[in-house]
């Protein structure tokens, strides 16, 4: 009889320290997970500011002075960062026969590591106003707030972000160049900077998994939908960034709705065979922002809300938060 209650009482010692010890577990596996889920702040401001910078140096498009000073300023802040920098220089000839001095600027993290993820944008401005409501316009160049600068200065936050919290992660940021001097019915006279990179790439057999493009992503109230080159392309990474998104708590502003299909650097990527997608600003319906290729698309056009939307959607995504 006691050695029977002396049985069942250890018995009952080994279940209940085996349950505290579980719980011990299952509190540490939290700890970790709250660890790894450590949150990353997206700093709009300093986004905000990349992008006055860069519209300081007024419209950066090429052949002026505006546009050298400006290459050499995203150069020396992806260094800053701490990235390994390329830069990568063209004569690129434009539609109109205009030999354009053109540079692709990239900045490597993890240069060695194999799995890559490519994240671009264009920093380059349209010569010309050509959607202005006012013709007088039309020959006039764009600050390019949000049309080139918007991406820039999201991915320069990035760039500081990934200094101040190192990942092993290979991570690309590429800003090209003569994206924007194109014009309508020519799909070649689009994204030429891109195109050169994707023949002519900074790193022999260099082959990024993944690749996503910023455009126009500064503008008030700007509603993502799901592009339809990104969707033939990486119908997975759309998923993943849009779900990213959602868990972030922006699902109003990434629509699942697939949109039109908008010839763009991904594009250009796409056609060599690395899966790409395009965060743009673009209806199914309506088109881009009303600012677009206008004399409007100015610092007044940005909106620090829609920056943080992307940049820390974006952020999540590279710091596996979602
Ligand atoms: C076309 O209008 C065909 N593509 C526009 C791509 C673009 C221009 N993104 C920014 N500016
Ligand atoms: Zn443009």
């Amino acid at each position: 009889m006691k050695i029977k209650t002396f049985t069942i009482i250890s018995l009952l010692c080994v279940l209940l320290a085996c349950g505290s010890q579980r719980n011990e577990n299952q509190q540490s596996d939290t700890d970790e997970q709250t660890d790894t889920k450590m949150s990353i702040d997206f700093n709009a401001d300093s986004a905000y500011q990349n992008i006055e910078r860069q519209v300081a140096f007024g419209p950066r498009v090429p052949n002026t002075a505006a546009h050298r000073n400006c290459r050499n300023w995203l150069a020396d802040e992806l260094k800053r960062y701490g990235a390994e920098v390329t830069l990568q220089e063209m004569k690129l000839t434009a539609f109109d026969g205009t030999v354009l001095e053109a540079t692709n600027i990239i900045g490597s993290y993890n240069p060695d590591a194999q799995n890559r993820l490519l994240l671009l944008a264009h920093w380059d401005c349209r010569p010309w106003a050509d959607a202005d409501p006012d013709p007088a316009n039309h020959k006039k160049p764009v600050d390019g707030a949000n049309d080139g600068a918007s991406g820039v200065g999201v991915l320069l936050e990035i760039a500081r972000l990934l200094h101040a919290n190192p990942t092993d992660k290979g991570i690309d940021i590429l800003f090209v160049d003569a994206e924007d001097w194109g014009t309508e019915g020519d799909d070649l006279s689009w994204a030429m900077g891109a195109r050169y990179f994707a023949a002519n790439p900074h790193r022999a057999g260099y082959r990024p998994q993944q690749a996503i493009l910023l455009d126009m992503v500064g503008g008030k109230d700007a509603v993502f939908y799901r592009e339809y080159f990104s969707m033939s392309s990486a119908p997975w990474l759309v998923d993943k960034v849009w779900n990213t998104a959602a868990n972030s708590g922006y699902s109003e502003r990434f629509n699942n709705e697939v949109g039109g299909a908008v010839t763009d650097d991904h594009a250009e990527l796409i056609k060599v065979g690395i899966p790409a997608i395009d965060i743009i600003e673009h209806h199914p319906y309506n088109g881009f922002n009303p600012t677009w290729h206008t004399i409007d698309d100015t610092m007044e056009s940005i909106s620090r809300e829609t920056l943080k939307v992307v940049g820390q959607t974006v952020a999540n995504y590279i710091y596996d938060i979602h």
